[in-house]
C-alpha cells in the first residue's frame, strides 16, 4: 500500500457509521447566510443573484458531500460487480436545481432565498452549462448516472474535464459563428479535486524485447513523454435516496520533471512551453457529432482518458486484493461509450501484463470478461478508424498488444472457416491498404463480451449489416438496450406545471418508478382532466413564447401549434425537410390558400460541427426563411419560423414543455436511436416521424393513431436509391415544383444569388442519400393530418395524454435496469 490510499483507507474506515456532520450543519436558510458572510465575504445588502447562487450553491454541497463520502465508502467495502461507464462526453447541464431536487431542499432553498429577493429560478440562471459533449450520446451518459444513483448501483463516470466544453454558437447575418465556451471561468462548485490520485500517462517512446530470470520474453516500453492526470470528482446524487455516486473527470497537466532536460539547457520559454503542451490535452473538446476527424489531439484525449481511469480501477483493486487478478474480470465491468474509449482492450492487456506481471492468456480471459461496447451509428463517416502510423508513433506498446490479439483472432477464424480467405480480410482489425487503419469498432467487438445497440431496430441493423460477419461468430454477443432519458430532470424538473397535475392525478410514484405513468391512461377520457391539460400546456408555451422573443425577438401567437425541431444540424436529420414543409405553407399563404389553415409557430435549433459546410448552410437558410416569412404581413397570425440560436441542454428544459409537434424526420435507417424524441413524448408532445431509431418503439408504446407517421421505412430507403428520380417526382407534384421554384428563384436569398444552390442541387441530385423529396410529399400529408388533428383540441389532448401516459418505456431508469440485469450483472449497493 502507498502512504495515500493507505491514509484514504483509514479515513474511510473512520467514517463508517453515517456521519454527524450533517447534523452539524443549521437549517439550509441559515447556511445560506454564513456562506454568503463567511465563504464569500459578502455583506447581506450586496448580495446579487452571482453572490446568491455560489452560497446557495455551496449549502446544498454541503448537503451532498456526506453521503457522499458514505456511498463511496460504502462502493469501496462491497465485494459485488463493479461498473465504470468511459465515455469522451458527459453533457450534464446545470447541477443545482438538480442537487435541490434529489435531496428535497426545495422549500428549504425558496426559503432562504426569499429575504434577498431572489427566486430559485432566477439565481439557477446564474450557473454555466455543463457542456461536456455533443448531443446524444454525451446527454445520454449523463442521463445514464442519474439512473444509475437513483438505483443505487455501484457505478462510477470516467470523463475528462474539458476546459472548453461545447462551443457557443452565435447568429450573425444568419450564419452560425462559433465562440469558446469558458464554461469553468467562474470557478465549479460541483467539483472537488483530488491530487492525491494523480495518474502518471505516457506517450510517444518505442518498445524493447527484454527476457525475464526465466528466459520468458516480455516487451517494455521506454523513452517516453508522461503527463499527468489529474482527477475532479463530481457528485451524482440519487433521487432522495442518500446515494451520492462519483463522476471522475482529469485533467492534464505537465509533469514536475517533464521540462527538466529544457531548463537545464537554460531553455526556459520552451520549457514552459512544453508544459502548455501536456495541458493541452484536456483542453477542448472536439465538437463533431458522428463525424471522423483522425486528429492525433483527439486520439491523445482517448488514450490519456482510458489509461488514467484504467490505472485508477487497477490501484483501487491492488489496494482491495493485492495482486491476485483471478476474480477482477467477474468483480469489473467497462463500458464503453462508443468506441472513443476502444483502447481500454490494449491499455487493460498492457497493465495486468507489463505492470502485473499476468500471463497473455490469463490477461485475455480478464479483458474480455470485462469489457462491454455500445455502438451508437452506422453512419461509415462516423465510425472511427486510426492510422497505424499515427498509433505506431503515439502508443507503439498498444500497437504491439493490437497486432497481437488480431493475429489470435485471424487464426481463431481460420479454424472455424478454413480457406474462407475473404471473410478474413473483412474481420481483420487492420484495414490493408497504402495507409493501414485500425478498426476501432472490431476491436471494441473482440475484446468484449457484450456488443449493443441503442435501439431495436438499430440493433437489428448492425447484426444483419455493419457487424454481420461478427455476428455470425459471437449471436450470444449482441444485444439491445433502447435508450432512455432521466424523468427527474425531463419532466419533474422542467416542467413543474405539469409535475403538480400528475401528483393530483396519480401521485408521485413515476418520479422514481416510470412504470406509474401507465396510471394516467385513464385520464385522457375525462374532459375535466383534459381541460387541466391543456391549461398546464398554455402556461409552458407562454413561457417558451417569452424566451423565444427575448433571444430572437420573434412573436410566437400562443394559439398556434408549436411545432419544434432541436437537435444536431446534420444532413441525415433532414432539418431541411421541416424548411421545404415551412415554404410550403408560406407558398399557400402567399397564394391565399388558407381556408382552414392552422396556425403554426416553428422553431428550428441546434449546433453544425464547425467544419461542415452544407450544415452551416442549412442553417443559413433556415434563418433565411426565417426573415422572409416574419417579414410578410400576410403571414400574421397564421405562420412564424425562427432558428434558436446557441441550443443546449438548459434551453430544452424550456422547449420541450412547450412544444406541441416533436419533429423526427430523419432518414429511416440513420439516427440510431434519438433521446429527444423521448423528452417531447415525456411532455405530451404529439411526434411526427419516420421509422427510425426509436421512434418505432414510440409509435408502438403510444399506438399508431397517436403518432403522426410518414415516409419509407429502412428496407424502403435501401430500396428507392436503385432508382430514385427526385427531379421526376418534383415535375409531378405542383405543390413542390412551387417550392423548389421559390428556393431555386431566390425568393430567400435576394442579396445573395445563388448561395443555396448546393442545397437545391443536392436535394435534385439522384445520388441525395437522404431521400429528401422521396419524403416529401408524405411529409406534407402528414403535416396536415396533424394541422386537421390540432383544430380538434379535444382529440389532440387527448393524443398528447396518451403520449405522456405511454412515456415509461423510455426512462434510463428501465433502460440502466437492463444494462444491470442483462450485462453488467449488478446489484444495488447495500445500505450500511
Ligand atoms: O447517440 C445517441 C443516439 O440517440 C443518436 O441517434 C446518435 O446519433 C448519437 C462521434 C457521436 N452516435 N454517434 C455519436 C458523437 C460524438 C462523436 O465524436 C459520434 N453520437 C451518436 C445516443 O445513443
Amino acid at each position: 500500500l502507498d502512504q495515500t490510499s493507505h491514509t484514504e483507507t483509514s479515513r474511510d474506515t473512520d467514517a463508517s457509521s453515517f456521519d454527524s456532520t450533517a447534523e452539524l450543519l443549521a437549517p439550509l436558510p441559515d447556511e445560506i447566510r454564513r456562506h454568503l458572510y463567511y465563504t464569500l465575504g459578502i455583506h447581506e445588502n450586496e448580495s446579487d443573484p452571482s453572490y446568491c447562487y455560489s452560497a446557495l450553491a455551496t449549502a446544498v454541497r454541503d448537503r451532498v458531500v456526506p453521503y457522499w463520502r458514505e456511498t463511496r465508502h460504502r462502493f469501496r467495502e462491497s465485494t459485488e460487480r463493479r461498473v465504470h461507464y468511459l465515455s469522451l462526453e458527459f453533457l450534464l447541464g446545470r447541477s443545482l436545481n438538480n442537487a435541490v431536487q434529489n435531496l428535497d431542499l426545495d422549500a428549504e432553498a425558496r426559503q432562504g432565498l426569499h429575504q434577498y429577493g431572489v427566486t430559485l429560478e432566477e439565481i439557477a440562471e446564474e450557473e454555466h452549462d455543463a457542456g461536456l459533449g455533443n448531443g446524444g450520446l454525451g446527454r445520454l451518459a449523463a442521463c445514464f448516472l442519474d439512473s444509475c444513483a437513483n438505483l443505487k448501483l455501484p457505478v462510477a463516470g470516467y470523463g475528462i474535464r474539458y476546459e472548453f466544453g461545447m462551443f457557443h454558437q452565435f447568429i450573425e447575418d444568419g450564419r452560425q459563428v462559433e465562440a469558446p465556451d469558458h464554461w469553468l471561468r467562474d470557478g465549479n462548485l460541483w467539483e472537488i479535486e483530488r491530487p492525491e490520485h494523480t495518474k502518471t500517462i505516457k506517450f510517444f517512446g518505442h518498445t524493447e524485447r527484454c527476457f525475464d530470470e526465466k528466459g520468458t520474453p516480455f516487451s517494455r516500453w521506454v523513452g517516453t513523454h508522461d503527463l499527468l492526470a489529474v482527477p475532479y470528482d463530481m457528485p451524482i446524487p440519487g433521487y432522495k435516496n442518500e446515494t451520492v455516486n462519483t463522476l471522475r473527470l482529469w485533467k492534464s497537466e505537465a509533469t514536475e520533471t517533464f521540462d527538466l532536460e529544457e531548463f537545464n539547457s537554460g531553455n526556459y520559454p520552451d520549457a514552459v512551453v512544453q508544459k502548455n503542451n501536456a495541458e493541452q490535452i484536456s483542453m477542448v473538446l472536439y465538437p463533431n457529432d458522428a463525424s471522423e476527424n483522425g486528429k492525433e489531439l483527439r486520439l491523445k484525449q482517448q488514450y490519456f482518458l482510458v489509461s488514467a481511469s484504467m490505472q485508477d480501477v487497477l490501484e483501487k483493486w491492488v489496494d482491495q486484493y493485492g495482486e491476485d487478478f483471478t476474480d477482477f474480470g467477474r468483480l469489473n465491468c467497462f463500458q464503453l461509450n462508443d468506441t472513443h474509449p476502444a483502447c481500454a482492450v490494449p491499455e487493460l492487456m498492457r497493465l495486468l501484463m507489463d505492470e502485473h506481471k499476468v500471463d497473455w492468456d490469463s490477461a485475455w480471459q480478464i479483458t474480455t470478461r470485462c469489457m462491454a461496447y455500445t455502438n451508437h451509428t452506422l453512419l461509415p463517416e462516423a465510425l472511427e478508424r486510426w492510422s497505424v502510423a499515427l498509433f505506431s508513433r503515439l502508443l507503439p506498446r498498444l500497437l504491439e498488444i493490437i497486432y497481437e490479439i488480431n493475429e489470435r483472432f485471424l487464426t481463431q477464424v481460420a479454424k472455424k472457416h478454413p480457406g474462407d480467405t475473404e471473410l478474413r480480410r473483412r474481420v481483420s482489425l487492420i484495414e490493408e491498404g497504402d495507409q493501414p487503419h485500425i478498426r476501432m469498432a472490431y476491436l471494441s467487438i473482440v475484446g468484449s463480451f457484450s456488443v449493443n445497440g441503442v435501439a431495436a431496430l438499430h440493433t437489428e441493423l448492425l447484426k444483419n449489416g455493419l457487424f454481420s460477419d461478427f455476428y455470425r461468430i459471437w449471436p450470444e454477443k449482441f444485444n439491445n438496450k433502447t435508450n432512455g432519458v432521466t424523468q427527474r430532470r425531463w419532466l419533474s424538473h422542467c416542467n413543474p406545471g405539469l409535475r403538480n397535475l400528475l401528483y393530483d392525478a396519480i401521485g408521485t410514484e413515476w418520479e422514481s418508478d416510470m412504470q406509474h405513468m401507465k396510471k394516467l391512461v385513464p385520464f385522457a377520457d375525462d374532459a375535466g382532466f383534459r381541460h387541466k391539460w391543456q391549461d398546464v400546456k398554455l402556461q409552458n408555451k407562454r413561457r417558451l413564447a417569452e424566451y423565444v422573443k427575448s433571444h430572437t425577438g420573434v412573436e410566437f401567437m400562443e394559439s398556434a401549434m408549436f411545432d419544434v425541431q432541436v437537435k444536431r444540424i446534420h444532413e441525415y436529420k433532414r432539418q431541411l425537410l421541416n424548411v421545404l414543409h415551412v415554404i410550403h405553407l408560406y407558398d399557400r399563404i402567399s397564394r391565399g390558400d388558407t381556408k382552414d389553415m392552422v396556425p403554426r409557430c416553428v422553431l428550428i435549433g441546434g449546433k453544425a460541427a464547425p467544419g461542415y459546410h452544407v450544415a452551416k448552410l442549412i442553417v443559413k437558410l433556415i434563418n433565411n426563411v426565417a426573415s422572409v416569412v416574419n417579414a410578410d404581413p400576410k403571414t400574421k397570425d397564421l405562420l412564424r419560423l425562427v432558428f434558436f440560436p446557441n441550443y443546449r441542454v438548459s434551453s430544452m428544459e424550456i422547449i420541450c414543455p412547450g412544444t406541441e409537434l416533436s419533429e423526427q424526420i430523419s432518414t429511416a435507417g440513420k439516427e440510431a436511436s434519438g433521446t429527444g424524441n423521448m423528452k417531447f413524448m415525456m411532455n405530451g408532445a404529439v411526434t411526427i416521424g419516420t421509422l427510425d431509431g426509436a421512434n418505432i418503439e414510440i409509435r408502438e408504446q403510444a399506438a399508431d393513431e397517436n403518432f403522426f407517421l410518414f415516409g419509407l421505412d429502412a428496407k424502403g430507403v435501401v430500396e428507392a436509391k436503385k432508382h430514385y428520380d427526385p427531379n421526376a417526382i418534383i415535375a409531378g407534384d405542383a405543390d413542390i415544383q412551387r417550392i423548389m421554384e421559390l428556393l431555386e428563384g431566390g425568393a430567400f436569398n435576394q442579396q445573395e444569388p445563388g448561395i443555396f444552390d448546393l442545397l437545391t442541387k443536392g436535394i435534385r441530385s439522384g445520388y441525395d442519400q437522404w431521400l429528401t423529396i422521396a419524403d416529401l410529399r408524405g411529409y406534407i400529408n402528414a403535416q396536415a393530418e396533424a394541422s386537421k388533428t390540432y383544430s380538434d383540441q379535444d382529440k389532440w389532448n387527448r393524443m398528447s395524454i396518451l403520449n405522456s401516459a405511454n412515456s415509461g418505456w423510455f426512462s434510463s431508469d428501465r433502460t440502466i435496469q437492463q444494462y444491470a440485469d442483462e450485462i453488467w450483472g449488478a446489484k444495488p449497493l447495500q445500505d450500511s
